[in-house]
């Protein structure tokens, strides 16, 4: 039989299924812990309550100036900028002769449409959904430097003047959470640009997404997305996401790519209302190798919102199981090749997860093993485990 389960599972399965029960039962315990504090917090409510930080907005916070900084970092504070507080999603300003950072008339223009003076400011806060080690990559076209947690030295840093479009790397080790991230930038001739990545744990090196960006640059903010991961299990690959505070929140899509670039389209979930919440999804068909995950949240108020990118080896299983015939009475015949395998564990779970028959089963050499597991007619998801591991597989039973 054909390895093939071309639906993911999402909600409708036992993993779908506990995740909203959990969900339901944080919603009770609130209105619960509500109607018992009800009395005490009218009682509170006349002093002072602290506030409830604000939702944080995806992106950085930019400040342009007229003129090139020449690597002196008190120019950002001692000239006030041109344009103040726009919003930009991420810095992915790819190397360009025009006006890609749309500064107009706060650069000087040599030659007409390439601006060839002015500085930017970036700043904000980061967060970081796994503590540990963690490389910036930063690519200019003038001088930048990246800045984090209010630190005078810059993580990483291209200094100099009228040079190509050049990166640079700095590593460190980072707590779980928000982290303040300032970076400065200045064009000065040519071309110009500016890319800030990233790479860390279990996290190949990737643009650094809005998704974990907030433009708030100081105090206190909830953040919406707080952690999201992918990790291969019995050659499916189990997706997890959490997040602290949603907002305008219409749908969550997993996306996925075997080559980190070009994405598509798994599985969606909708929204919550304000969180936090957890969600839980599946991938039961990976492709063998590297796989990339990442989620898009869908916003009423404003563009999508990415999560960073995860990547999971899939190594496949060494031997192949094929059972037939198909269709059967309810009984079938099993052989595992290469002939190498001399036994394994055979168990039968149905569609929403419950396991219905568990046999070990000695192999002879590659010859057929009957199975007489007399379960009802229906799909099943077989599981095949040696020591090389666990081969996964939808099959019919019956019918
Ligand atoms: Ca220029
Ligand atoms: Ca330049």
């Amino acid at each position: 039989m054909n390895a093939s389960i071309p639906k993911p599972w999402f909600a409708t399965t036992a993993r779908g299924s506990a995740g909203a029960a959990l969900r339901r039962g944080r919603r009770r315990l609130a209105r619960a812990g509500f109607l018992c504090f009800g009395l005490f917090w009218l009682a509170a409510v006349a002093q002072a309550q602290p506030a409830t930080p604000p939702v944080g907005t995806p992106g950085l916070a930019a400040d342009y100036y007229r003129g090139y900084f020449y690597g002196v970092l008190s120019f950002f504070t001692t000239n006030a900028p041109d344009i103040s507080n726009r919003a930009v999603e991420q810095l992915n300003f790819a190397e360009a002769e025009t006006d890609n950072f749309g500064v107009g008339p706060v650069a000087s223009y040599y030659n007409p449409g390439n601006p060839d003076e002015f500085s930017g400011r970036f700043q904000g806060q980061l967060y970081v959904t796994v503590a540990g080690p963690h490389t910036f990559y930063l690519g200019s076209d003038d001088a930048a430097y990246l800045f984090l947690d209010g630190n005078p030295q810059p993580v990483a840093s291209n200094q100099g003047d009228t040079f190509p479009f050049r990166e640079t790397s700095g590593s460190c080790t980072l707590a779980a959470g928000l982290h303040t991230v300032q970076v400065l930038y200045g064009e000065h001739g040519g071309s110009q640009g500016l890319v800030l990545q990233y790479a860390g744990p279990n996290m190949p090196k990737q643009l650094v997404p809005n998704g974990v960006l907030y433009a708030q640059p100081t105090g206190p903010i909830r953040p919406v997305l707080t952690q999201f991961e992918a990790v291969a299990h019995n050659q499916q690959v189990d997706l997890s996401w959490a997040t602290a505070a949603e907002e305008n929140s219409v749908a969550f899509v997993v996306q996925k790519s075997t080559d980190g670039v070009v994405f598509t389209d798994l599985l969606s979930q909708p929204g919550a209302a304000p969180g936090p919440h957890s969600y839980e999804a599946l991938d039961p068909n990976p492709a063998n190798g590297v796989n990339y995950y990442r989620l898009q949240q869908l916003r009423s108020d404003r563009p999508p919102v990415y999560s960073p990118i995860k990547a999971v080896d899939i190594v496949p299983v060494p031997y192949v199981v094929s059972v037939y015939p198909v269709p059967n009475n309810g009984n079938f015949f099993i052989k595992v090749q290469p002939a190498a395998i001399e036994s394994g564990v055979l168990e039968l779970q149905d569609i929403t997860g419950r396991r219905m028959y568990r046999q070990r089963i000695e192999l002879r050499n590659g010859a057929e093993q009957q199975v007489r597991p007399n379960l009802a007619t229906g799909m099943y998801i077989l599981y095949f485990t040696t020591e090389a591991g666990t081969l996964v597989q939808k099959m019919l039973l019956g019918g």
